[in-house]
C-alpha cells in the first residue's frame, strides 16, 4: 500500500515537472525521465531499429521553462532523397502540426535543438525495408529567456477536479468558488471528466476568453483525450477562439494554465457523454453519430452538435413562460387592464351623454319586412312647425343593403310613429341605428338649436 502511495506521488511529480510521453507506448525504445531532463532512443538502439515503425515522442517542460535537446553522435537512419523513407522530424510545439524545425535522415542529425516554448514533438518513422541503428537523444529543461528576471515560479497550488454524469459544466470560476488558489497566484488546474466505459465525450465551449490573448506561455486551455499525459493532448487554445472538441475516449481532461497576470482568463465548457450509434434503449439519436441520455432532451441546453435535442420542445416551454411571470408582473398587467377598462367606460359615457341635447325617437315597422331578404330599410318622415305655425313635412327615404349585393330597394309602405314635435327648429343632423331586418327600428334624430 505504501508502495502504491509512493508511486502516486512520483507520478504526480512526473506530471508536473516532466510530463513527456511516447506513442505507441512500449514499442518505441527506452525513455528515462529525471526531474531536470531525461533521455530516449529509437527501438533496439544501439541495435538496428525494426521495420514498419512510427514513434512519436513529446517532451513537455514546466511553465517558464524550455527544452534543450541533444542527439548522440552514434546515429544512423536509412538515407533517402528528401528523407521520404526513414526519417526523424522535429517540431517546435506539442502537435504534429506545430512549426517544423527539421526533417533528418542518413548521417545528418538534428544535433542540437532548443524549443521556443514548453514543448517539442519528435517523430521517428521506419518503412518496410533497410534499417539502421537509429538515434539516442538527451534533453534538459532550462529557464525560458522570455521570463528572465521573473525568477523561479513559486510552487503552484494543487488544483484538480473530478466530474461525471450525462452532462456537466467545466468552468474556471470553480477555482475561486472552491478557494483552490488566491487571485494573485498562478494556476495549473485540471478537470477530469469521466464517462462510463465505451462512452465518449463531446465538449462544447460556452464561454472562452484568455486574459492575455495569443500569449500561449502565459495562459491557455488544453483538452486531453485519454489521460492528462502530453501524448494525449488533443487541443490547446490560447488565441481569441476555441473550438468544440469530440473526444474518442471515456476520460477527458481540461487544463487551465494562467500565470499571475492572467487570472482573468476564463472559460466554460459543457460536456456531454455519448455512445456510438445504433442508439440502444431510451437514448436519443443526435443525427451526428451521438446517442445521448434521454434526460438531456428538451432540458434547455444544447447537447448535440446541432440542436436536435432542443427542437420541437414547445409543449414543455409554454408553462415555463407562465412560470416566469412573478407577482409583480401580474400586478402590473392587472392594473393596466383595469385602467384601460375604466377609460373605455368613461369614453362611452361621454359619447352617450354629449349629443343628448334633444332627441326625437321615432319607431316604425316595415310592413313587408322579410327576414331573409338581407336588406333593411330605414325611412323617415319628419316634420316640424315653422314659427308661423305652418307645418312643413320632410320625407326622406333610405334603403340600405347590408351585404352589398342586394342593391337598392325602395320601401313600399311604412308606418310612422310621430313623437312630440317642437317649433322653431331646423333639422340639422340625424343618426340612424340599424337593428335586424324586419324588426322594429329606432331612429334617433338630432336637432340642434341654430339660434
Ligand atoms: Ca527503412
Ligand atoms: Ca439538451
Amino acid at each position: 500500500e505504501i508502495h502504491g502511495k509512493e508511486m502516486l506521488e512520483l507520478c504526480h511529480c512526473c506530471l508536473v515537472t516532466n510530463n513527456s510521453g511516447v506513442t505507441p507506448s512500449g514499442q518505441c525504445g527506452a525513455w528515462v525521465k529525471e526531474p531536470e531532463g531525461g533521455h530516449f532512443t529509437s527501438p533496439n538502439y544501439p541495435e538496428k531499429y525494426p521495420p514498419e515503425r512510427e514513434c512519436i515522442y513529446i517532451i513537455e517542460a514546466s511553465p517558464r521553462q524550455c527544452i534543450d535537446l541533444f542527439f548522440d553522435e552514434k546515429y544512423s537512419i536509412e538515407p533517402s532523397w528528401d528523407c521520404k523513407f526513414d526519417h526523424i522530424e522535429v517540431r517546435d510545439g506539442p502537435f504534429g502540426f506545430s512549426p517544423i524545425i527539421g526533417r533528418y535522415c542518413g548521417r545528418e542529425s538534428p544535433m542540437y535543438v532548443r524549443s521556443s516554448g514548453r514543448y517539442l514533438y519528435i517523430k521517428f518513422v521506419a518503412d518496410g525495408e533497410l534499417e539502421a541503428i537509429g538515434f539516442s537523444a538527451r534533453y534538459n529543461f532550462t529557464p525560458d529567456p522570455e521570463f528572465k528576471g521573473l525568477g523561479e515560479l513559486p510552487a503552484l497550488p494543487f488544483c484538480e477536479f473530478e466530474l461525471s454524469g450525462p452532462e456537466g459544466f467545466v468552468e474556471s470560476t470553480q477555482i475561486t468558488r472552491e478557494k483552490r488558489a488566491l487571485p494573485t497566484e498562478a494556476v495549473d488546474c485540471r478537470w477530469y471528466v469521466r464517462a462510463p466505459p465505451r462512452a465518449k465525450i463531446y465538449m462544447r465551449f460556452l464561454e472562452y476568453e484568455m486574459h492575455n490573448s495569443n500569449e500561449c506561455k502565459r495562459n491557455f486551455v488544453a483538452i486531453y483525450d485519454g489521460s492528462s499525459s502530453v501524448e494525449h493532448l488533443k487541443n490547446k487554445f490560447c488565441s481569441t477562439v476555441a473550438n468544440d472538441v469530440m473526444l474518442t475516449s471515456s476520460l477527458g481532461v481540461v487544463r487551465l494554465w494562467a500565470d499571475e497576470g492572467s487570472r482573468k482568463s476564463k472559460f466554460k465548457i459543457l460536456f456531454t457523454t455519448f455512445l456510438d450509434p445504433p442508439c440502444e434503449g431510451d437514448t436519443f439519436f443526435c443525427h451526428s453519430n451521438m446517442c445521448i441520455n434521454h434526460t438531456l432532451v428538451c432540458n434547455g441546453i444544447q447537447n448535440c452538435v446541432y440542436p436536435w435535442d432542443e427542437n420541437h420542445c414547445k409543449e414543455k416551454r409554454k408553462p415555463s413562460i407562465l412560470d416566469s411571470l412573478d407577482n409583480t408582473n401580474i400586478t402590473i398587467i392587472a392594473v393596466t387592464c383595469g385602467l384601460v377598462v375604466i377609460l373605455l367606460i368613461i369614453s362611452v359615457i361621454i359619447q352617450v351623454k354629449q349629443p343628448r341635447k334633444k332627441y326625437i325617437i321615432r319607431r316604425f315597422t316595415l310592413s313587408d319586412g322579410t327576414p331573409t331578404s338581407g336588406f333593411q330599410q330605414a325611412s323617415r318622415l319628419s316634420h316640424h312647425t315653422t314659427p308661423a305655425g305652418h307645418r312643413n313635412i320632410l320625407a326622406m327615404k333610405h334603403s340600405y343593403s347590408q351585404d352589398g349585393g342586394e342593391g337598392y330597394r325602395e320601401a313600399d309602405d311604412f308606418m310612422i310613429y310621430e313623437g312630440p314635435t317642437t317649433s322653431g327648429h331646423h333639422i340639422h343632423h340625424h343618426q340612424i341605428h340599424h337593428g335586424m331586418p324586419g324588426l322594429d327600428h329606432t331612429v334617433h334624430r338630432t336637432l340642434s338649436n341654430d339660434f
